[in-house]
């Protein structure tokens, strides 16, 4: 089982002990949609499409929102959902192995995860409304690869 499948109860309540306490490591803002951003995401969408077989977007009836892993780069950066909504990480690279990490929260880090279609990280946000930000692990000092989720009852 190489799924890297984070415990929902789990990831809720060290999100909301974290907080405060570790606020002096603050995780950086992700990066602005630049031309060069977009044009990696765009590609990232379609070797998406390629791997999986359908738009990422369309998992969005059954709860879920998908960032995809590529380029040193979260795609979308910043994602905003309804509570309740699990969010999908899936790594659509080439070689490069990526993390998902809430360090701010002090939550662990998430196993790195490999181009390989069997492996995904995946946590349900039913979480009060505000910002996670995230990282990840081996890109994010290096490469800046940071990304958030915005949980908000007025989310499309
Ligand atoms: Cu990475």
């Amino acid at each position: 089982m190489k799924h890297a499948l984070i415990a929902h109860a789990a990831l809720a309540f060290s999100l909301m002990a974290g907080g405060a306490a570790l606020a002096a490591e603050k995780t950086p803002e992700p990066p602005q949609m630049t031309p060069e951003k977009q044009k990696i995401c765009e590609e990232a969408e379609q070797r998406y499409q390629k791997i999986y077989g359908h738009p990422s977007a369309s998992l969005k009836d059954k709860g879920i929102v998908v960032v995809k892993m590529y380029k040193y780069t979260f795609c979308p950066p910043q994602v905003r959902v309804k509570p309740g909504t699990t969010v999908r990480w899936v790594n659509v690279d080439k070689r490069t192995s990526h993390s998902v990490w809430f360090k701010e929260a002090g939550k662990e880090e998430s196993e790195r995860i490999f181009p390989d279609p069997e492996e995904k990280v995946e946590m349900k946000f039913d979480l009060p409304p505000g910002e996670y930000p995230y990282l990840c692990g081996p890109h994010w000092k290096t490469e800046g690869m940071v990304g958030k989720v915005i949980v908000d009852p007025k989310a499309p």
